[in-house]
């Protein structure tokens, strides 16, 4: 019964679509974005929780779904106007603490979309980390999810 219970296990955790986790990172409450129908560009914000005791760093996205993918964050220029700069570094996930990309932060920015983002699509993308490598993200597209409105 042993392997039973381990298979329903993973069909319970594949069910909730977008959980990933390594052996010390963790990733929730993943969502993407565009901004509709003739959307060139959208993007992706989630959780990722570091139980390490060492930093990590988020450091390339891939995915079939666009033809490039950056990360960016939100600055405030010198009038108090949000702007969207590209983050060549990538994101730091602190040991043993979080990193939240979310609305009007750090985001993972899709541009070149091959295809148009519906309402429960989900994006199949791969998380690279310098310490924890890779990590396969499914992300649901929420178009309907609240927050800053994404602006380029
Ligand atoms: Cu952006």
């Amino acid at each position: 019964m042993q392997l039973l219970k381990i298979f329903v296990t993973c069909t319970a955790l594949s069910l909730l679509g977008n959980l990933a986790a390594s052996n010390d990172l963790t990733i929730t409450d993943a969502y993407a974005i565009s901004s509709g129908k003739m959307a060139k560009s959208g993007a992706a914000f989630l959780l990722i929780e570091n139980t390490s005791n060492t930093d990590d760093r988020l450091i390339e996205v891939t995915s079939e779904v666009a033809k490039k993918v950056e990360f960016h964050t939100h600055i405030k220029d010198e009038k108090g106007v949000m702007k969207m700069r590209r983050v060549e570094q990538g994101f730091i996930i602190p040991a043993q603490g979080q990193h939240e990309l979310k609305r009007g932060g750090d985001h993972i920015m899709f541009m070149g979309l091959t295809s148009v983002w519906s309402d429960g699509d989900i994006l199949e993308v791969i998380l690279r980390f310098e310490k924890a490598g890779d990590l396969k993200l499914s992300i649901p597209v929420d178009q309907r999810r609240e927050g800053v409105k994404h602006k380029h």
